[in-house]
């Protein structure tokens, strides 16, 4: 397929060595869908990329079951140093191709190449560097003397960063001894299903990762639901979430669900502002605002609400929204109409409830799905656009007086997923850090990621932890019992 009239960076796009349509990968190799297609299309464009076949009920019994074989006869009887070589092996290859990835990755997505370049990719890499070298080390780590693989994992991932996502869930999972069986979103499956091509030539034994697009309430439920999987690790809404844990209750399932967010970013007084303003548009606008842990609720303290709101909107006003494959892109397009019409839909509600709205001004492609970076001031805990995720770029201003009532505000969410502190006072950021009920608390910055560090939330933001040793013991049975 000929992707140079995506767009105008053909240098870019022509590394891309796409399949017109892709199937199912399962045990080892390409079989046919049985659930139907769909086109997924380039969010910038509406082009499409490519044919993508959906698995139903019997393909997702045949990943399990391919799953489970490779589980029995390949994978579970290997040496932890024998997967932590496939594992460099994985990342290896992901870094010399990380510019396919990423171009891919932009196309399919809609997020600025600048990004998918820098940080998505790169991060995938790291990724799987990290738990190749945790998987001969588990028994040095406080992890039982013998510990021992779930099994099966199902393994379900959201469309904001597909192939990160894919890297969080698969890495640690093998690492860990399972095997693997994962659904990705529907709007971006083109980097998982790429990702084959990775396992291939890393010689991963056939079965160990096996990729099933497919819609959520049919191969996402029959992942779920299906009797041989011991473990689901599922990302995405709080809605489905919540639907999961209902239909796993009172099963032995292994269950780590990471939910929606609403993300406190708290500005003091005695911040260094510019760096704050700077951390503040990382924190909503990067990725288009995509972004579980997003920063959508700035508080600043009262005293310098002004001269930072004035400064936030010049800086936002430099940024350059457009085709995310222009390396000078910042904001790119949104993933889907469906994502799009639900950040307009919210977004409607902040100036009927009192909220002022400022937009940034610029011309949007007349393709493809653009939304504006825009700031609402003047919020109050109670409005919809402070307490609703939008999962878009858009920022809600609160203003708070005391380090309390900043806590208060923040605290005062049915989420918890990340926070951020900006002060000088090191004395503040530790009470701040200790008080926030956040799974993450940034200091003086936002949206930083590392493999080695947990992540994951409290309250309607889900529970388990992904990343460092938290993320593998998420695939172990406890003390090796199992
Ligand atoms: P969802 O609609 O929940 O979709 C996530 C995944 O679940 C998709 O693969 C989806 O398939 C699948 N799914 C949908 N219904 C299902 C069902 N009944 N059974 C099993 N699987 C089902 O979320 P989204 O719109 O893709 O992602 C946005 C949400 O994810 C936001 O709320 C965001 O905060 C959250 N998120 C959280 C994190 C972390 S780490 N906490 C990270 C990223 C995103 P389809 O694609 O076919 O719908």
């Amino acid at each position: 397929m000929n992707l140079r009239e995506l767009a105008p960076a053909p240098e870019s796009t022509a590394i891309l060595n796409l399949r017109d349509s892709y199937g199912l990968y399962i045990d080892g190799r390409w079989v046919d869908a049985h659930g139907g297609s769909m086109a997924t299309i380039s969010p910038a464009t509406e082009k499409p990329i490519a044919e993508i076949g959906l698995a139903n009920a019997g393909d997702i019994d045949l990943a399990v079951k391919a799953a489970r074989k490779a589980y029995d006869t390949v994978w579970s009887r290997m040496s932890g140093s024998e997967r932590g070589k496939y594992l460099f092996r994985i990342a290896r290859l992901l870094q010399e191709r990380a510019r396919e990835f990423a171009v891919a990755e932009t196309v399919d997505n809609g997020k600025p190449i600048r990004e998918t370049r820098d940080i998505d990719i790169p991060l995938v890499a790291a990724w799987f560097f990290h738990y190749a070298g945790w998987a001969d080390k588990l028994d040095f780590a406080g992890l039982g003397t013998n510990p021992r693989a779930l099994g099966v994992a199902g393994q379900i991932i959201p469309w904001n960063f597909p192939l990160l996502m894919l890297a969080w869930k698969v890495a640690p999972a093998l690492a860990a001894g399972n095997t693997v069986v994962l659904k990705p979103a529907e709007t971006t499956p083109l980097t998982a299903l790429m990702f084959v091509d990775i396992c291939e030539q890393a010689g991963l034994p056939a079965g160990v990762v096996n990729i099933v697009p497919g819609l959520g309430e049919v191969a996402g439920q029959a992942l779920v639901t299906h009797p041989g999987v011991n473990k689901i690790a599922f990302t995405g809404s709080t809605s489905v979430g919540r639907h999961i844990a209902r239909e796993l209750a009172g099963t032995d399932v292994a269950l780590t669900l990471e939910l929606g967010g609403k993300g406190a970013n708290i500005v003091f007084d005695d911040a260094a502002i510019d760096e704050a303003v700077e951390g503040t548009v990382n924190g909503i606008f990067f990725n288009q605002g995509h972004v579980c842990c997003a920063g959508s609720r700035l508080l600043v303290q009262e005293n310098v609400h002004d001269e930072f709101v004035e400064k936030l909107k010049r800086r936002v006003s430099t940024l350059r929204v457009g085709d995310p494959l222009d390396k000078n892109t910042d904001v790119g397009a949104i993933n889907s109409r469906e994502q799009l019409d639900r950040i307009e839909a919210i977004s409607a509600t902040g100036e009927p409830e009192g909220a002022s709205r400022w937009t940034l001004e610029c011309a949007v492609p007349k393709a493809g799905f653009w939304f504006r970076p825009t700031i609402f001031t003047g919020v109050s805990t109670s409005n919809t656009i402070a307490r609703e995720e939008i999962f878009g770029p858009v920022l809600s201003v609160l203003t708070f007086r005391t380090p309390q009532e900043a806590l208060d505000k923040a605290n005062n969410s049915p989420y918890g997923l990340s926070a951020g502190v900006w002060t000088q006072t090191a004395s503040r950021m530790l009470t701040m850090a200790d008080g926030l009920r956040a799974g993450v608390v940034w200091s003086n910055t936002f949206n930083q990621f590392d493999p080695t560090s947990p992540f994951g939330g409290y309250k309607e933001s889900g529970f388990g932890r992904e990343g460092g040793r938290h993320g593998v013991t998420a695939y172990l049975a406890a003390g090796g019992a199992r």
